[in-house]
């Protein structure tokens, strides 16, 4: 027998287990995982990758890191005979608190994979302390309360690295931590690298999540995305993109310099990913510090760092498309400036065209159009998203440099997202197909010789079942909500926002609650789940959260209906309930208008777990669909060339389609007397009033289509052989969608770290 995690306790001379509590064997098998882990060596080659996200949305460890480890069982086992439940001590451990939706989870996922394909790359990002928001409803409203997470005992390891930051009027010493990423069953790691300050203070919060956000010295890392809708807000996210990017710049150089760079060869040693336009500034850095402290031209270090980055575009909302007056970044960081400007020189000699400048006519720096000129790849997150840039976006930009541009369809980490979160299925499909879908993903397509047997379909559904079981206890344990467990579970998970419309998903709920007043009953009782943060200052996302949250207490609360039908909104929706209500749906709503969700990743957790999608041809829904058939996928709704040609015609008018009968009645409710009795006026009217007037989003456009293709799927899904063999092929076609096959596209196509020595 090898050492195992009694022998571990017995060497520390610790209690028996069956004396010691939950939170001490978590803590104690916390210190056991970071032991194992330091048996494990860097990993190594001349080239290393440095992700730099403002996000990771890393979710609890634990679990992750037993299996990983290769010892979950094992470990579970061993607590078993001490009369220990590993679940309830998975319990204890408080998820981290440093991203917010899709972009910091795919951060995760990709240090996940890194690893776990032995590649030298690392994360790189910051450590906030109360990172995004806590959501708690009160009068079916939203707020918001600091997420403290850091507790004495962590994932977090200290480290003796720091670097002084520069800015304007002071510097910042900057403490580096850093979490082990563990690949699967792999002797090497890698690290994900969060820089802090020590003069944290957070007495600077006053009510909620509000502070004094001048404060620089004391705020830096408090919160990740404060509020920016004023300039104060601007200011301070500033500084925190600057000391990301300053403080990896020179782990970059440090780590390439101990290796033997001279840093005219430092794209021999660095490669550097930048997610989203946050981490920008890493280039003007780097060619700030090249030129002013290593003896190196401007012309020279541009074209050593226009070699060594590259950028991924995750979105095309123009919101999110960073634009930093010239005049805050001047405040903040001259520095930078000078070499920004410099650069924008550079571009304004080669091309008059508007739309490639890097400073635009009202002195703003466009942070992706920098990106794309001085970086040697740009990439997509699915293959819609990349076609839309190429020919729509950011159409003068692929004329000018069409060999830079390429897609890199996003993924997730079957470790997680299936061993992990669905343990059952997991050891089902290694009965059923061995375990080679483990180390290469596409060997789930075996499973398609079951397409046509019965006794599999009767044991996924068997499965799902007991997830619901689960899902049930705990969200009664939890939250206080006790679902159905023989309803059918139909979730919408995701950061609340317009694009996605889970407003259209509120107007269903609106019409199901109306047919079952008026008769018209459905089959089987439905289970309508959301979960998601809005932005504290997005006031219409926050008003979609109170129409569901009354929806919910008026339906949930109606004899009548609730014996058909219940509403819920899961409260502080994070990676840990995502974990728990993927397994136990069925169907999973992608249903963003099309063209403006870039990929999705979600849509691929429930794919991967035995729902079936509802969705537009949007994102990575495209992929899936191309993937499973039509059979095997319910889309509905307009497609990405009918929306874009929409706008640029300004042709959508959403009060056409708000004079359609079906339509009328539902959106004329969010102002009924029974929802006024429960919800606040200003915003439910203030919501009716945007979808009647406006609209953006085009809620109304597809809400027909999408009312019957979902009544569709109810129908279906009491066909249990129809459903399950729909099910089965997606399980089967998911392994495309593994985060190891987007990772290692990046390395083959862009990074090529393999083999450099
Ligand atoms: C700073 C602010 C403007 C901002 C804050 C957060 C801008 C963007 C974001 C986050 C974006 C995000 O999460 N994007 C999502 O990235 C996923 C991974 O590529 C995609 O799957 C998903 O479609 C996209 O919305």
């Amino acid at each position: 027998m090898s050492y195992n995690f009694t022998d571990f306790l017995k060497k520390k001379n610790e209690k028996n287990l069956n004396e010691m509590t939950n939170q001490e064997i978590y803590y104690k098998l916390l210190e056991y995982v970071k032991e194992r882990a330091d048996e494990k060596t860097p990993n190594k080659s001349k080239k290393k990758i440095y992700y730099i996200s403002a996000e990771f949305l890393i979710g609890k460890l634990l679990s992750n890191n037993l299996i990983n480890l290769g010892i979950y069982k094992e470990v579970r086992e061993e607590l078993k005979a001490a009369g220990k439940n590993l679940s309830h001590i998975e319990e204890i451990e408080v998820e981290p608190s440093l991203g917010n939706g899709g972009l910091g989870r795919l951060a995760s996922c990709f240090v996940d994979s890194m690893s776990t394909l032995g590649i030298n790359g690392e994360g790189v990002g910051l450590n906030y302390h109360c990172g995004l928001f806590k959501q708690i409803f009160k009068n079916n409203e939203q707020t918001a309360e600091p997420n403290y997470w850091i507790e004495d005992q962590s994932w977090l390891r200290d480290t003796n690295i720091g670097y002084e930051v520069k800015f304007k009027n002071f510097s910042l010493h900057s403490k580096l931590k850093r979490i082990d990423i563990l690949g699967y069953e792999k002797d090497t790691k890698n690290y994900l690298n969060l820089f802090d300050i020590e003069s944290i203070d957070y007495n600077l919060i006053k009510n909620g999540i509000s502070f004094d956000e001048e404060n620089i010295e004391k705020n830096l890392t408090l919160f990740l995305y404060p509020d920016d809708s004023t300039k104060k807000g601007e200011l301070l996210r500033i500084y925190q993109q600057y000391f990301m990017v300053s403080n990896a710049a020179r782990l970059i150089i440090a780590e390439a310099t101990e290796k033997g760079s001279n840093i005219h060869d430092l794209a021999d040693y660095a490669f550097v990913q930048i997610n989203d336009t946050h981490p920008s500034m890493v280039i003007p850095e780097l060619i700030r510090i090249m030129t002013e402290e290593h003896n190196i031209s401007f012309e020279e270090a541009t074209e050593i760092v226009t070699k060594m980055t590259g950028y991924t575009n995750h979105t095309i909302l123009a919101e999110a498309l960073e634009k930093w007056p010239l005049d805050y970044l001047e405040e903040v960081v001259p520095n930078i400036v000078e070499i920004i400007k410099k650069l924008d020189k550079v571009i304004k000699a080669k091309y008059s065209d508007e739309k490639v400048q890097i400073i635009d006519n009202q002195n703003r720096v466009h942070m992706a159009n920098m990106d794309i000129h001085f970086s040697s790849s740009v990439n997509g997150v699915a293959y819609l998203h990349t076609e839309i840039l190429k020919n729509s976006e950011l159409k003068e930009f692929y004329e000018i440099y069409p060999n830079k541009f390429n897609n890199k369809t996003n993924g997730i980490t079957f470790r997680r997202w299936l061993e992990s979160c669905n343990e059952d299925l997991a050891d089902y499909l290694k009965e059923l197909i061995g375990t080679g879908y483990l180390t290469d993903a596409e060997n789930l397509k075996e499973l398609l010789k079951y397409v046509d047997d019965k006794n599999v379909y009767e044991k996924l559904s068997q499965i799902k079942h007991e997830n619901k079981i689960k899902l049930k206890k705990y969200l009664q344990h939890t939250q206080g909500i006790v679902i159905d467990e023989n309803s059918i579970i139909d979730t919408q998970i995701k950061r609340f926002h317009e694009y996605k419309r889970q407003q259209m998903n509120a107007l269903y709920v609106i019409k199901k609650y109306l047919d079952i007043k008026n008769g018209k009953l459905p089959e089987r009782k439905i289970t309508v789940l959301f979960g998601g943060k809005a932005a504290p200052a997005y006031i219409i996302a926050q008003d979609i959260i109170h129409l569901i949250l009354c929806l919910s207490e008026i339906i949930n609360n109606d004899s009548e209906v609730n014996k058909y039908l219940n509403v819920y909104l899961v409260e502080n929706y994070n990676v840990g309930l995502a974990e728990k209500i993927i397994p136990a749906t069925d169907i999973s709503e992608q249903i963003s208008l099309a063209s403006k969700e870039a990929s999705g990743t979600g849509n691929m957790k429930f794919m991967l777990n035995g729902a079936l999608t509802l969705g537009t041809m949007d994102g990575a829904n495209v992929e899936i669909h191309d993937l499973v058939g039509d059979e095997n996928i319910y889309i509905f709704g307009k497609n990405s060339d009918d929306i874009i040609k929409l706008y640029e015609t300004s042709g959508y008018v959403s009060k056409d389609y708000y004079k359609q009968d079906g339509i009328k009645e539902v959106v004329d409710f969010i102002t009924s007397d029974k929802l006024l009795k429960v919800g606040n006026k200003e915003r439910l009217e203030r919501l009716q009033n945007e979808l009647i007037n406006k609209d953006w989003f085009m809620t109304l456009i597809d809400f027909e289509d999408y009312y019957n293709t979902k009544e569709r799927m109810f129908k279906d899904y009491e066909n249990k052989d129809l459903w399950y063999k729909k099910v089965i092929n997606n399980i089967a076609k998911a392994g495309f969608f593994s985060s190891d096959r987007t990772i290692a596209q990046y390395e083959n196509e862009i990074w090529k770290t393999k083999g450099t020595k």
